[in-house]
């Protein structure tokens, strides 16, 4: 962990500026008749989770760059996260994925207890095949056309929930990356009702208190068809599996230029959305930073959110999903904290009396303009307040790089190979 006079003494630097920034924002949205303090106040209940697996640095199917002091592990991950949330004050969970996580569930525990971290959404994985397993997945999981490796693939969901309940997850995320790469490959029909029946073994062990999220994506690794490919199959199985079973919006699993805020909004009404993993992306699936490419997307998604916030039961998990190839992990998972952070703010200070009156009275300018105040609002003071008051960093980048900490850890942590390509 970073120690906490390093934190104090950045933050001393930066602290009138702060005040000063604060109280003239403050001042301003008074104006509109908001309250600072109230959204201050939300801003630091909130928090988002990291994906274990966005510790390290990531890879195209191409190379992968690795710098110095990489996670070897699940432990040297959750050191990572705590140095994250630490610094930022926002992300007080973090996701694993399994095997890539896989250890004994005390040892888990008692790193999440010294890093200050508790656990999210378990993520399965029978998209790769592991070095002692039986059947490949080559050519699918869930959805194989061999019963064995169907078995398996549910055995595996069955583990991860073991594991999960031992920790205190409550809820499973399953993506598969099933489907064909040629027409007349795989029968549609068939190969959904295989994938089906499968899901439907996980979702019968999925404890009562627990959600089983599926998440969609449009395409890769397979390139034709994929099995859940989209919002509209996602919302299908969600409904077949039952209550406790919702869809997960993985915000690049998208065509570009489809409308996610209007598919999370369908979701709410439905209530079947279950959460998200956050990222950006231009042409894919490219797990760019959050708020990096669309960060109005990203505010509207949170428009939707916070306009739902209060129905009943509505409680959608917040991860992080993306990967690194060129940055330090460590610092695009904070700065993609709190772009989420900010999207949240920035919807928090949507005028929505007047956007109802400007939307029933079909006044198409003054409705977009009255979202687009809200955007345009800096509210970073507000974030960077909140982040004063609970003891993390005015300027969380710039506290990192000067704690040294990276150099720190490559003292310890073995030099990681670049060999081969690799999604994470
Ligand atoms: C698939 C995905 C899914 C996986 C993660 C590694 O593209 O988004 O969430 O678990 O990447
Ligand atoms: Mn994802
Ligand atoms: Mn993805």
């Amino acid at each position: 962990m970073i120690k906490t006079d390093h934190i104090s003494a950045a933050n001393a630097q930066a602290e009138t500026a702060l005040r000063t920034d604060y109280d003239a924002l403050g001042e301003q949205l008074d104006r509109r008749g908001i309250d600072i303090a109230a959204i201050k106040a939300q801003v630091s209940d909130y928090g988002v989770a990291i994906p274990s697996w966005g510790t390290g640095t990531g890879g195209t199917r191409f190379a992968r760059f690795p710098g110095a002091g990489e996670p070897a592990n699940i432990f040297d991950k959750m050191d990572d996260c705590g140095v994250i949330h630490q610094l930022t004050g926002a992300t007080p969970k973090v996701s694993l994925h399994i095997p890539w996580d896989d250890a004994p569930a005390a040892d888990l525990l008692a790193k999440a207890e010294e890093t200050n971290l508790a656990f999210d959404a378990m993520n399965s994985n029978t998209f790769q095949d592991q070095p002692d397993q039986a059947h490949s997945y080559k050519y699918g999981s869930l959805s194989h056309t061999d019963k064995a490796v169907r078995q398996q693939a549910i055995e595996h969901n069955l583990y991860c929930i073991e594991l999960g309940q031992k920790i205190g997850s409550e809820a499973l995320t399953v993506w598969v990356g099933d489907g064909s790469n040629f027409p007349g490959q795989a029968h549609f029909i068939r190969q959904f009702d295989r994938y089906l029946d499968s899901a439907k073994e996980v979702y019968a062990a999925i404890p009562d208190d627990w959600r089983l999220l599926t998440e969609h994506k449009i395409f890769e690794p397979a390139f034709y068809s994929t099995v859940v490919q989209d919002w509209g199959t996602n919302y299908l199985i969600a409904t077949e599996l039952g209550d406790r079973a919702q869809c997960l919006v993985d915000l690049g699993h998208h065509a570009p230029n489809v409308n996610i805020e209007m598919i999370v909004a369908r979701l709410i009404r439905f209530g079947k959305l279950g959460g998200f993993h956050f990222n950006d992306s231009k042409y894919g699936d490219d797990d760019l930073d959050t708020g990096s490419i669309n960060p109005y997307q990203l505010f509207l998604v949170f428009n939707e959110l916070v306009d739902a916030a209060g129905t009943l039961g509505f409680n959608p998990a917040h991860m992080l999903d993306q990967s690194h190839n060129v940055t330090d992990p460590i610092e695009s998972l904070m700065s993609s904290a709190i772009e989420v952070q900010r999207a949240y703010a920035q919807a928090l200070i949507v005028d929505r009396d007047a956007l109802s009156g400007f939307q029933d009275g079909n006044d198409a300018l003054m409705a977009s303009e009255t979202l687009k105040q809200a955007y345009r609002t800096d509210v970073e003071p507000i974030l960077a307040m909140a982040r004063f008051e609970k003891g993390s960093a005015i300027n969380p980048v710039a506290t990192y790089r000067a704690s040294g900490y990276r150099a720190q850890v490559a003292e310890t942590r073995p030099v990681s190979s670049g060999a081969g390509g690799g999604i994470v």
